[in-house]
């Protein structure tokens, strides 16, 4: 479960926490001991990030990831990826038990982890409410709202937490950073708008995942935007395509239905499709 999940991955934000501390130290070397420590904060990173694509995989109902069926849908796994989602977050606090206890700031540590954990649930949380299944309303789809999602289920776990590991152990107190937090919550925002581009866009050999959402209906930066740019006539025609391909279908069935010799069978597929059109789940 670990091999398949948490290596795979791109490494940005694991190989950021080393890069970060290596150019908060300057011109001197790292000593053995801080290349570790900094790896271990990477790969901490990292096991947060698997934990949080083996549950979103299952949400968003996607198909593949890092070019491999996601975890969840792997015949012998299945919904015990929920249970191995809760694991590979238990390891965090537990690596970082192991190497970091007596530090002075491992308190420090702890308190990012949780705090950056709340923060991506948050935004997971909007991004899922936002879309309903079955609810196809557009009307809450702005860019306030997208930013908000984006700022919380990806700006905090992976762009800030990678620099605020090395400041933390580069002996700095976070509070006195706002400004570096606030460039990086930025930062991540782009990275995200990039991820929604790409869903759409991106060739899924490359990005290593299979598109998900236009079907998921998701508050993606696309159709926000295209919401923006659109005059009334084309929000219409956004919001209708599936509107007319269902009344469309709907008179095209009815219609070969009433072409049938017999009223009973008429009457039998008459209220099947009644059960069907314009259903919400
Ligand atoms: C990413 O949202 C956020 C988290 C916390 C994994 P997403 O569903 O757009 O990510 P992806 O496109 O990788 O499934
Ligand atoms: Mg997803
Ligand atoms: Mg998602
Ligand atoms: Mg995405």
């Amino acid at each position: 479960m670990l091999d398949y999940n948490v290596p795979g991955g791109k490494l940005n934000r694991g190989l950021s926490v080393v890069d970060s501390y290596k150019l908060l130290k300057g011109e001197e070397e790292l000593t053995e001991d801080e290349v570790f420590l900094a790896c271990a904060l990477g790969w901490c990173i990292e096991w947060l990030q698997a934990y949080f694509l083996v549950l979103d995989d299952i949400m968003d109902e996607s198909h593949t990831r890092r070019g491999q069926p996601c975890w969840f849908r792997l015949p012998k796994v299945g919904m015990i990826a929920v249970n191995d989602g809760v694991v590979l977050r238990n390891h965090i606090p537990r690596i970082l038990k192991k190497h970091f206890r007596s530090k002075s700031y491992y308190v420090d540590l702890l308190d990012l982890f949780n705090e950056v954990e709340f923060q991506t649930a948050s935004g997971q949380m909007i991004d899922l409410i936002t879309t309903l299944v079955g609810e196809k309303d557009l009307s809450k789809y702005s860019l306030s709202i997208h930013r908000r999602i984006v700022q919380y289920k990806t700006a905090y776990y992976s762009f800030y937490i990678p620099v605020a590991c090395a400041l933390l152990m580069f002996g700095e107190n976070l509070d006195d950073h706002v400004q570096v937090k606030d460039v990086l919550v930025e930062m991540g925002i782009y990275y995200q708008v990039q991820d929604d581009y790409l869903d759409c866009f991106g060739a899924p050999e490359v990005v290593g995942k299979i598109r998900s959402d236009i079907e998921d209906f998701k508050c993606s930066w696309l159709v926000v935007k295209a919401l923006e740019l659109a005059n009334e006539e084309q929000k219409k025609l956004l919001n209708g395509v599936f509107e007319d391909y269902e009344n469309k279908t709907h008179e095209k069935l009815v219609k070969s239905i009433e072409t049938h010799p017999s009223n009973a069978v008429q009457a039998v597929l008459k209220s099947f499709l009644g059960k069907i059109y314009k259903r919400q789940k």
